[in-house]
C-alpha cells in the first residue's frame, strides 16, 4: 500500500522534504530507517539487512541519495589514471579470478621495471595523475623488484601518484620475505608507494572467504594491515566482491567490519563495491549480480558506511549505464579513464573487454545524470585544470 501524506511537501526545508519523500515508501522498515538517517544515527546490522530486503528500490535510492547530497552536493568525482599489472603469476588460486596464472603456464608474465616506466610515460603524456599498480602473489620476485619499480617511477615522474599493492600483497611480502609489516610498509613508502588500493578484501565473513580465496590472508589480517598503513600516514581504499556465493548477511557483516576499522584508524577514503564477473573464473557458471542488486549494494553501502567519505561506482565492472545510474543511488565517484586497463582489468571488464574512457566521456556521463563533474587526484584534491 502506498501512503500519501497530503501536501506535506509544500514549504518545508529541503532536508525535511527529502525524508518526507520516504513516507511515500510502501516499506515500513524504510520509513523507520529514514528517521534514523535524518537524525544522523548509525544503522545497525539488522537495519542493513532490512535495506537489502526492501523491494522499494526507488525509496532506498532516494535515501542513499539524500546522504550523498548532504556529503557532496552535486559533485561527482572522476580521475585520469592507468592500471599496471606487473605480474599475473599468483600462488593464491582464488575461485573468482580469471586473471592469475601459474608460473609454468604459457601466458604467465612478469613485466620488467623498464616496461613499467614505459607505461607510466605514456600515461603521464595522456594527463594521468595516478598509476594503479597491483599484481599476483609471485614468489619468484625479490622484494627489491618493488622498491626498484617504485623508485624508478618516482625518479622519472615525481608527481605521478602510485596507488600500489593491496593488503593481501603486503601480507604476502611480510610472510614471504620474512619482514615486519612496518618494514614492508615503510620501505615501500620510502621507495614511492603513495597510497594503497582497496582490493583483496573480497568478502570478510567465514566460511565464504575460505571457500573463494582460501590462500589469501583472512579478514582480521586484512583489516590489521589497513590499520597499519593508515598509521604510517597513507590512505587506502576498501572493496567488497559481491554477487558470487556470499549471503546478504556476509555483505552487511563486511560493511560493519569496515566501519569499525574506520572508527579506529580513519584512513579509508573510498569504498568500492565490486560486482562479480563470472567468465574466465572457476565460478563461471554463476550468473553474477543483476542491475537491481548492483544499485541496492551501492545504496546500502552508502547508508551503512557513515564514516566513509566516498562511494565509488566502478564503471569497468558495473558497466557504464549502471555506473551512471548508481550516481543517483549513493555513489559520488566513477573512478577513471583507465586508458589501458592492464591485463587484470581486462579479465573482468563487463563492457565487452573495453577498459578505457576519455575524460570527455566521463564528464558527459556525469553531467547527463544531473551532477557536476570534478576531476580529482587519488586523495580527492581537485585537479587544477590549468595545471594539466
Ligand atoms: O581484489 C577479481 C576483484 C579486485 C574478479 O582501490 C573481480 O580504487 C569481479 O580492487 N569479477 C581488484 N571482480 C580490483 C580492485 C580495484 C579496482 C578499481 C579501483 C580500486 C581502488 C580497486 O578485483 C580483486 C577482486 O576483488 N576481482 N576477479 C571478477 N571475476
Amino acid at each position: 500500500m502506498i501512503e500519501v501524506i497530503n501536501a506535506r511537501f509544500i514549504s518545508r526545508s529541503p532536508q525535511l522534504w527529502q525524508n518526507e519523500v520516504m513516507y511515500f515508501s510502501f516499506d515500513p522498515h524504510l520509513r523507520d530507517i529514514a528517521d534514523k538517517v535524518e537524525d544522523g544515527e548509525r544503522l545497525t546490522f539488522d537495519e542493513g539487512m532490512s535495506l537489502f530486503a526492501t523491494s522499494d528500490l526507488n525509496a532506498l535510492g532516494k535515501l542513499a541519495d539524500t546522504v550523498r547530497r548532504q556529503k557532496h552536493g552535486l559533485t561527482t568525482y572522476y580521475n585520469v589514471n592507468r592500471h599496471f599489472n606487473h605480474t599475473n603469476i599468483c600462488v593464491a588460486d582464488c575461485k573468482f579470478c580469471g586473471f592469475y596464472r601459474r608460473a609454468r603456464q604459457d601466458d604467465a608474465y612478469t613485466h620488467s621495471v623498464e616496461e613499467g616506466v614505459a607505461i607510466a610515460r605514456e600515461a603521464v603524456a595522456e594527463g594521468a595523475t595516478e598509476l594503479h599498480i597491483v599484481g599476483g602473489l609471485n614468489s619468484k620476485l625479490p622484494f627489491t623488484y618493488y622498491t626498484d619499480l617504485f623508485s624508478s617511477l618516482k625518479r622519472e615522474f615525481p608527481k605521478l601518484h602510485l596507488k600500489a599493492l593491496t593488503m593481501v600483497e603486503l601480507d604476502f611480502m611480510a610472510r614471504f620475505y620474512k619482514m615486519s609489516d612496518e618494514d614492508v610498509i615503510n620501505q615501500l613508502h620510502a621507495a614511492g608507494m603513495d597510497s594503497c588500493p582497496g582490493g583483496g578484501a573480497e568478502i570478510f565473513a567465514e566460511p565464504t572467504r575460505s571457500r573463494i580465496c582460501d590462500h589469501k590472508c583472512d579478514a582480521d589480517r586484512w583489516l590489521e594491515l589497513a590499520g597499519k598503513v593508515h598509521k604510517a600516514g597513507l590512505k587506502t581504499n576498501a572493496t567488497m566482491l559481491y554477487g558470487h556465493i556470499e549471503t546478504i548477511e556476509d555483505r552487511v557483516d563486511h560493511f560493519v567490519r569496515l566501519r569499525e576499522q574506520q572508527d579506529k584508524t580513519g584512513g579509508f577514503q573510498c569504498f568500492i563495491p565490486l560486482a562479480f564477473y563470472p567468465p574466465g573464473s572457476a565460478l563461471s557458471t554463476l550468473p553474477g549480480p543483476d542491475a537491481i542488486d548492483n544499485l541496492k549494494t551501492i545504496a546500502v553501502s552508502r547508508l551503512m558506511l557513515d564514516n566513509f567519505d566516498h562511494i565509488k561506482a566502478y564503471w569497468v565492472m558495473l558497466g557504464k549505464q549502471t555506473a551512471q545510474t548508481a550516481l543517483h543511488y549513493g555513489a559520488n565517484d566513477l573512478d577513471g579513464t583507465i586508458t589501458d586497463g592492464g591485463e587484470l582489468t581486462e579479465a573482468y571488464a563487463v563492457e565487452n573487454g573495453e577498459v578505457k574512457m576519455t575524460k570527455q566521456e566521463l564528464i558527459t556521463m556525469i553531467e547527463n545524470a544531473g551532477f557536476e563533474a570534478v576531476e580529482r587526484d587519488t586523495v580527492y584534491n581537485r585537479v587544477d585544470k590549468a595545471a594539466v
